[in-house]
């Protein structure tokens, strides 16, 4: 991150009246471990969008192992930052959010998880690092990939879905346009001065695929919007996942589950690192509501392929309700 002087900050955006450490405590519980978990999961992704899973199985080392490498790439100066991953327009991002102006007070990598283009550039310091930052990736994204699909076949299981593979097969799909986003909010020790306002590390956004697989270390700052548009404080939980539905998931299940609008705020005390899967259909896959959830209702959406979806969102700004375009009148 640029060391910034006071008046800097002031080119960052800012949200006015919330009280960012008032914790929600509504936030859905999933235990992967119970029998009904399904029907909870579907309960969540209609009232919320987003909910928080417990015993999913994932080991605890693939999670800290990666964590350590990426709080060792982000203390690195940014010189080398920028050397060992230059965004292009994957890589190294500082500030920068997208390809239309958004600014954050974030630093990340962002990269597809295609294993041919996450061997890319990433860690020229050192071919010996390279590789292990490469491993302790493949495993964490591995595992997380296998529970974002489990999740997805209890979702279909709930919605009476058949086949139950109908979301999940496409996470598994070699052609998969998937990403992963390691994220480092640095603390920002000005905000003291900033009186009530509480500063944009990441700004409101939803998440265009189909689901989000969310990790994080234990400083808050996530955010959710509920359906009645307040903005609520998520606790944070270094042992769990956070899951959020996407834009192509609310069009496939014709607006029975909503994608849910989020963002970071910046701790004036506390790095925040968190570690995100973007679950995504191959590009020329068809987003449309699936059929048996029809049942005599018209489809919300006219037809797209999540290429389309994608082109047409790489030219929004953060904020903007991308669905908007493909919904019929
Ligand atoms: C939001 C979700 C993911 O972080 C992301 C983001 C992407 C980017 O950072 O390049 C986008 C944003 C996200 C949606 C609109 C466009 C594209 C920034 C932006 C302004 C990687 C993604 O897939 O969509």
């Amino acid at each position: 991150m640029v060391v910034t002087s006071k008046p800097s900050i002031e080119q960052y955006s800012y949200t006015r009246s919330c009280m960012p450490t008032t914790f929600y405590s509504g936030i859905p519980l999933i235990d992967l471990s119970d029998p009904d978990s399904k029907h909870l999961i579907v309960k969540a992704c209609e009232e919320f969008g987003f909910f928080k899973v417990i015993n999913h199985g994932i080991p605890v080392d693939f999670i800290t192992n990666l964590e350590s490498k990426a709080i060792d790439f982000f203390s690195l100066p940014l010189s080398e930052k920028e050397k060992a991953a230059p965004p292009a327009p994957l890589g190294y991002g500082n500030k920068n959010i997208g390809p239309n102006g958004d600014i954050g007070w974030v630093e990340y990598l962002l990269f597809t998880t295609n294993p041919d283009s996450s061997r890319g550039p990433f860690f020229s310091v050192s071919e010996e690092d390279s590789e292990k930052f490469r491993s302790a990736l493949n495993d964490y994204i591995s595992a997380v990939r296998k529970m974002a699909c489990e999740i997805l076949e209890l979702m279909a299981d709930g919605l009476k879905i058949q086949p139950r593979n109908a979301f999940s097969k496409l996470l598994m799909d070699e052609q998969s346009d998937s990403f992963f986003r390691l994220n480092h909010y640095p603390p920002c020790p000005e905000l003291q001065t900033l009186g009530d306002r509480n500063m944009i590390g990441f700004g409101e956004h939803t998440d265009p695929q189909i689901i989000s697989v969310l990790k994080s270390n234990n400083t808050s700052g996530l955010q959710i919007s509920l359906k009645d548009g307040n903005w609520i404080s998520v606790p944070p939980d270094q042992n769990s996942f956070f899951i959020n539905v996407g834009d192509s998931l609310q069009v496939m299940t014709n607006g029975r589950f909503q994608s849910v609008k989020h963002r970071v705020l910046t701790n004036g005390l506390k790095s925040r690192v968190s570690m995100i899967y973007f679950g995504g259909p191959p590009l020329s896959e068809k987003i449309a509501p699936i059929p048996s959830l029809m049942e005599g209702e018209k489809s919300l959406y006219k037809e797209f392929t999540w290429f389309e979806y994608k082109r047409s969102a790489y030219n929004t700004r953060l904020a903007y309700n991308r669905l908007q375009h493909f919904e019929k009148i």
